[in-house]
């Protein structure tokens, strides 16, 4: 039986000329990947609390994922990270995954870290000036492509830790030139149906210059590419103030925009809950996504959902339920907004009334929208709720041990 305040909301939005059963099956459609790097206690550099019970293996990650996935309905994917993830046995992976119903997302290379490969990335990897290591990260690119391929995924995520820590360390243009040369290497063995999602970054782990900074320098880097080769945007990674929406609509306007690394950030790349600091600016993020699938700036399908976050002091399934429950509000919320009023209002010059209408729509409460999706998809009335009340975290520590490590960050 459908909450009162779900009937109370949909009489209102009726009223307002709103379809609820659009709004319902567009937010059951709209499914996040879940990073497999984060199924575990994440850490800084300052230490790392283990919160025990955490996945063990490639298998019980996918266990933790079917999990939220059958409690929230608002994940079928996964997005893996090699060597984090490496499949010892490719068949049973791909089982395990199918009996969970979930499918693999983007893979993520990493030339960030050492982890037993022949030459150092300590200085670099796609930009270093040394081509044996630039094309030691070219191969490692195009394993995971191969990784990818026998698995299912369609993608490849390329994040570069690459750049500077101090001026005259290293050339600024030699850099980009060599990562430019190297991505195309990479570019050449990408099947003709999957995407290169270029991440960008502004800095970190080096602090006096990134070699793949910002938007611009990643959507450059694409277009030489090609139409495969699109910008991924993980809204930890941009300046503080930066306007994010701002980015997301001129990429959309380029047909330019590959997907999303979801999280959010008080100051730095902090890889905090999604919605936990900063809503309104999701809900904005969420606007121009909309407004810009509807005027066909680009094909909602075409865009990568995936969430990208580390947890210092959550239990990573709980941050998780909270996370794609706060991005399926940001994305309901941006449902309510009439675009048509709106685009009156700019182009009558009329501010106030356009802030309103946002306003109207930021300000309506939509978990019992969001509640009644997941509801009639076959998920829990409240996942959180029933992962405490079930001791779900007390359970996998009794199965997995007070100490178990995930790999990951
Ligand atoms: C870099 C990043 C990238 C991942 C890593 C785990 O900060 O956002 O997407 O490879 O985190
Ligand atoms: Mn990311």
């Amino acid at each position: 039986m459908p909450s009162s305040e779900f009937q109370l909301l949909s009489s209102i939005l009726e009223n307002k000329g709103k379809s609820v059963p659009d709004i319902l099956s567009n937010i059951s459609a709209f499914q996040i990947a879940v990073p497999s790097w984060a199924l575990g206690a994440g850490g800084t550099r300052f230490g790392r609390f283990s919160i025990g019970g955490e996945p063990r293996n490639l298998e019980e990650k996918l266990e933790d994922i079917g999990l939220l996935a059958k409690l929230t309905k608002k994940t079928d994917a996964v997005s893996l990270h090699i060597p984090w993830d490496i499949p010892e046995d490719v068949e049973a992976i791909k089982q395990k995954a199918q009996s969970l119903e979930i499918s693999f997302d983007a893979m993520n290379s990493n030339t960030f870290q050492d982890y037993g490969q022949d030459l150092t990335y300590k200085m670099g990897s796609l930009s270093n000036a040394d081509s044996a290591i630039r094309q030691q990260a070219v191969d490692h690119n195009k394993q995971v492509i191969e990784i990818g391929k026998s698995l299912g995924s369609k993608g490849l995520t390329v994040w570069l830790a690459d750049g500077s820590n101090f001026p005259g360390q290293a050339s600024i243009r030699k850099s980009l030139q060599w990562t430019s040369e190297s991505l195309q290497s990479i570019y050449s063995d990408l099947p003709s149906d999957w995407k290169l999602l270029l991440e960008y970054k502004p800095y970190e782990p080096n602090f006096y210059h990134t070699v793949i900074p910002d938007w611009g320098t990643s959507s450059f880097l694409c277009k030489q590419l090609g139409d495969q080769a699109k910008v991924l945007v993980d809204l930890g990674h941009h300046l503080p103030n930066t306007n994010i929406e701002q980015i997301v609509a001129t990429l959309m306007h380029q047909d330019m925009l590959a997907g999303f690394h979801f999280n959010d950030s008080k100051y730095g790349d902090d890889d905090l809950s999604t919605g936990s600091i900063k809503p309104y600016q999701l809900f904005l993020i969420f606007c121009e996504l909309i407004g810009g699938a509807e005027d066909e700036a680009q094909a909602w399908e075409s865009i990568s959902w995936m969430i990208d976050a580390s947890h210092n002091t959550k239990d990573p399934l709980e941050d998780l339920i909270q996370a794609l429950e706060a991005i399926a509000i940001a994305y309901a919320k941006a449902l309510l907004v009439d675009r048509g009023k709106l685009t009156q209002c700019q182009m009558g010059g009329d501010t106030v009334g356009a802030q309103e209408i946002l306003q109207d729509a930021f300000q309506t409460d939509v978990r019992p929208l969001v509640k009644e999706a997941r509801i009639q998809a076959g998920g829990v009335e409240s996942p959180l709720e029933y992962y405490r009340t079930e001791k779900i975290r007390e359970k996998l520590i009794s199965q997995r041990g007070k100490n178990s490590q995930a790999t990951g960050l």
